[in-house]
């Protein structure tokens, strides 16, 4: 007999179909799964967004296995899973590059206005109305990289193609060669112009991006975050936008996510994603493929390739 599934969050075609020849696989949004059905699961696939709700949880007394199809475990509340002797995993590795990626086409499409040029290419309205505003130039800016793991290194590699100067900060000094330790996040903000969030969320990093650090960016500062809305302070970022104090925001993820602050969704000083950074055909098979198998490996047995729990 099939092992029964939850899947929490939809994945490609292709992994769906993988899942559904090896297990059945019940579908549910984060409300949870009908109480007949809640007493079979066994394991679930979700995002790291959706993680899975305390509530589902609870609901679930046969579950085994959570497999996250991301590397963010804040949504998973993972001391409880280790009580209940839950296993989880991730999808560590398959993903950096296209992390890596969107945060330097924010920054890009941000600071030269891409999205805006675009519009007005495409409204006709070249050789009409007058051009867009100048941008802002990329290159040689200084660079302060929020979380130095994996995603936060390949920032920092790309920055350097860029000629930027890089900083970061991190719980201790990685000693990394071209890239200066700062011990707090504070000073670091205060000392560049351009800081990006590659820190995992959860309580020990929410709103640590408060008003004092977006004040240090400064007027011509500006805010990147491909990592996890709770980070930032939601509000003090549409303050410090609306006053001017902060230059920009690229942002591909929120606070309260699908919503997203009308006055982010309005402003001009922002570049906006729907959690969006690992969403290529081919990581998200990669990520895909790495759920499938340790679902699989968990199912027959055997060790798991990227536990987490
Ligand atoms: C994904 C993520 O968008 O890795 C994470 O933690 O949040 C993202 O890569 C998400 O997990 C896909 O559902």
């Amino acid at each position: 007999m099939k092992p029964e599934i939850l899947l929490l969050d939809p994945m490609m075609d292709a992994i769906e179909k993988q899942l559904e020849a090896a297990y059945v696989v019940h579908r549910a949004g984060p409300a949870g799964v009908p109480a007949d059905v809640a007493g079979r699961i066994r394991g679930i696939a979700t995002g790291g967004g959706t993680g899975v709700p305390r509530a589902v949880m609870d609901s679930l007394p046969g579950l085994e296995i959570i497999a996250i199809n991301g590397i963010g475990t804040d949504a998973v509340d993972l001391v409880e899973a280790r009580r209940r002797g839950i296993r989880v995993t991730t999808t560590p590795g398959v993903l950096t590059d296209d992390v890596a990626d969107m945060a330097m086409g924010l920054l890009l499409s941000l600071l030269r206005g891409l999205p805006e040029s675009d519009r007005y290419v495409r409204a006709g309205a070249w050789g009409h109305d007058p051009a867009p505003p100048l941008g802002h130039r990329v290159s040689g800016r200084r660079m302060g990289i929020f979380g130095m793991g994996h995603v936060g290194q390949a920032i920092a590699a790309r920055a350097r193609a860029f000629n930027m100067a890089i900083a970061y900060t991190d719980r201790h000094d990685k000693h990394l060669p071209g890239c200066l330790f700062v011990p707090d996040l504070l000073t670091l903000a205060q000392g560049v112009d351009t800081l990006v969030i590659a820190a995992s969320g959860g309580v020990g990093s929410r709103n640590l991006v408060n008003a004092p650090v977006l004040a240090a960016l400064g007027p011509e500062g500006v805010l990147i975050n491909i990592a996890r809305g709770s980070i930032v302070d939601e509000a003090a970022l549409v303050a410090a936008l609306a006053a001017g104090t902060l230059g920009g925001a690229g942002l591909d993820v929120f606070a309260h996510e699908p919503d997203v602050p009308e006055a982010l969704r309005t402003s001009p000083r922002t570049v906006l994603q729907p959690h969006r950074a690992s969403a290529t055909v081919e990581t998200r098979l990669a990520m895909g493929q790495l759920v499938v198998a340790n679902l699989a490996a968990h199912f027959a047995g055997g060790p798991l390739p990227s536990p987490v729990v």
